[in-house]
């Protein structure tokens, strides 16, 4: 059982981020590894991948439809009980999951964003569980979250990740606005990070701005691999600037999540 403390639930609620440490054992940890190899060598069709001058960011999502380790992790591992506890969900459902794999010299930073301008999704209780498969730190691109910033109620508008816009791209929202530059002004924020050893997690709701530094070592991978839960106030919401993969043609706006994109999980 996954030790998620009151502290824990407190910090989520006020600060956006927290992390739970130890949170996924050394089995999950080699079978995730297995399946990250798995999708590297032969991604799927949401493959977000780019090459930088020193390295290479390995990025796709919605791989759990892919691969039976990936399901097994979405629909029934610590990251779902860690999900429904922060939440205090009674009902959860998988929104996706996704990989970001930086390199060895993928020395390119994650810009800062918030994720929820990016999915078609409505609602508070909307988290992402990001799991560590390697020590991160600052060195290698450890996440950073501005604190509190999941109570602004700003929607940001969508930026690609990669160095030339390159593998997706959003239309233009008119509701959002442009992101502001957090990395030319960080005395402004109040900015929190953790270093993580494999198998602890940084949990953050959708809302909560977020980014990372890139990877310039010569030798350590950064293996990150989140997966994404709405709980019990979500209803799907596609409105203009979302991606493009998380549209679901069965669900009409305002229904809630379940179907066979969004399938709700079990309690363990
Ligand atoms: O791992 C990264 O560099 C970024 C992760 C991220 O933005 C996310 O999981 O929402």
């Amino acid at each position: 059982m996954i030790d998620v403390g009151a502290a824990t639930i407190e910090q989520y609620g006020s600060d956006g981020a927290t992390v739970v440490r130890g949170a996924v054992d050394a089995g999950w940890l080699d079978r995730l590894a297995a399946a990250i190899e798995r999708d590297i060598a032969n991604p799927g069709p949401f493959d977000h991948s780019y090459d930088v001058a020193g390295g290479r960011f390995h990025g796709n999502l919605r791989i759990w439809q892919n691969d039976p380790d990936f399901a097994a992790f979405c629909l029934d591992s610590p990251a779902t009980e860690i999900a429904r506890r922060v939440l205090g969900a009674e009902r959860l459902n998988l929104l996706y999951d996704q990989l970001f794999v930086k390199e060895p010299g993928a020395d390119h930073r994650t810009r800062w964003h918030n994720d929820q301008p990016y999915w078609p999704v409505l609602g508070r209780d909307v988290i992402s569980v990001w799991v560590a498969l390697d020590h991160v730190d600052a060195t290698n691109g450890r996440l950073e979250f501005v604190r509190g910033s999941h109570l602004w109620d700003r929607w940001f508008q969508p930026e690609p990740f990669g160095p030339n816009n390159s593998a997706s791209s959003y239309d233009h929202n008119p509701d959002y606005e442009p992101m502001l530059d957090i990395e030319a002004d960080r005395d402004r924020y109040q900015i929190v990070s953790w270093d993580l050893e494999p198998g602890d997690v940084y949990v953050f709701a959708g809302m909560t701005v977020h980014g990372a530094a890139g990877n310039p070592t010569i030798d350590r991978r950064r293996r990150g691999y989140t997966v994404r839960y709405c709980g019990d106030d979500v209803v799907y919401d596609p409105r203009v600037g979302v991606s493009a993969p998380l549209i679901d043609e069965t669900l009409q706006p305002g229904d809630r999540l379940d179907s066979e994109l969004f399938p709700p999980i079990t309690a363990r």
